[in-house]
């Protein structure tokens, strides 16, 4: 019904019960339509609360996405000007690829599920219908491709403080681009981009967020080194108000990253890193050592002393934990 994106927004900018009356004068419409949608809404997964001479009002959104709410958390923010919301995708990745021209500006790409979700190195994704977040953010800076080195620090560094600042969890990044609780993995990001001699085209940045999977679900899908926010925080996750929270905090961090060089959020990276202090397996290309992190270079490299003591620099590589 054409009327159903006007309620979800009449109903979801309202804190307070909305009367059937009201909302049909202002859509022009009768309040038969306006039950009718209603009970379409409830049928998709809205619970709306109605009382006798008060009205309707949202009482928890459903647990997939729907465009019109998505818009309207969008609206808050100034870098993302579009989303696309589809309910299955092989990967949000590739759909975002696939659109990458015919949008100039930048845009967001959701789903509910992913078919073929892939992390690095073609690496499989488990991203279960309705339980994460799947998203891939498309950003179109006028950068120099050097600075790209530096991308992912400032984006993990904005994904940790969510999980931290808003839902108290005590969550580490994993350098390049994980972030952990303990040493199991909450979310995996990863950053392709599309550039040439004259600098950096387009970044596309897909982000795999585990919200709401119990454990049950996960070594179901043969993950058993996953955590979900639902099991770390207890109780489910309202993924409308977490993309909210995460887009706020990736503005914050992607305006930073423009204008700002590494030097300026080291020392908070390095305290919320989980890597130093143990031995580990590094793996990039041909390149592989074992030893310790014991720093962070101002492009973004990590330093590396092997077991028999020499340093080596590794620009994104494989991390065995
Ligand atoms: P990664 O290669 O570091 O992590 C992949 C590894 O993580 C897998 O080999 C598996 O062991 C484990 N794993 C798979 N699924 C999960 C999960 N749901 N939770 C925890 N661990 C898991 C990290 O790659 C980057 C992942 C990016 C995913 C996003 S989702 C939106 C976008 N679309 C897409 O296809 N990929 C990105």
């Amino acid at each position: 019904s054409k009327f159903k994106s006007e309620i979800i927004k009449c109903l979801y900018k309202n804190d307070e019960y909305i009367s059937g009356q009201y909302i049909a004068e202002k859509l022009n419409c009768s309040r038969v339509t306006i039950k009718k949608v209603i009970d379409q809404l409830k049928h998709e997964g809205f619970n709306i609360e109605s009382q006798t001479n008060k009205g309707y009002k949202i009482t928890q959104l459903p647990p997939l996405w729907q465009q019109e709410i998505v818009n309207i958390e969008l609206s808050k923010q100034k870098i993302l000007n579009k989303a696309y919301v589809q309910p299955q995708v092989d990967s949000t990745q590739l759909l975002a690829r696939s659109i990458i021209n015919e949008e100039h500006d930048d845009f967001v790409v959701l789903s509910d599920e992913q078919t073929k979700g892939r992390g690095r190195f073609n690496r499989e994704w488990s991203s279960i219908k309705g339980k994460g977040l799947w998203m891939s953010i498309v950003l179109k800076p006028h950068i120099p491709i050097h600075k790209m080195s530096t991308f992912n620090l400032f984006i993990s560094l904005a994904i940790q403080e969510v999980v931290e600042k808003h839902y108290q969890i005590n969550s580490k990044i994993k350098w390049p681009n994980d972030i952990y609780v303990g040493e199991q993995k909450l979310c995996g990001f990863l950053t392709e981009m599309i550039a040439d001699t004259d600098g950096v085209n387009a970044i596309i940045c897909g982000i795999g967020f585990n919200l709401n999977q119990t454990r049950e679900e996960f070594d179901k899908v043969g993950q058993h080194r996953a955590t979900s926010l639902l099991i770390e925080h207890g109780s489910t996750i309202d993924p409308y108000q977490f993309l909210k929270y995460l887009i706020e905090a990736i503005e914050k961090r992607y305006n930073q990253f423009l204008v700002s060089p590494f030097s300026e959020i080291k020392d908070t990276y390095k305290s919320k890193s989980m890597i130093w202090n143990r031995t580990l397996n590094y793996t990039e290309g041909n390149k592989k050592v074992k030893g310790r992190a014991i720093d962070i270079q101002d492009n973004g490299f990590l330093t590396v002393i092997s077991e028999d003591g020499e340093i080596y620099q590794f620009m994104s590589a494989d991390i065995d934990i």
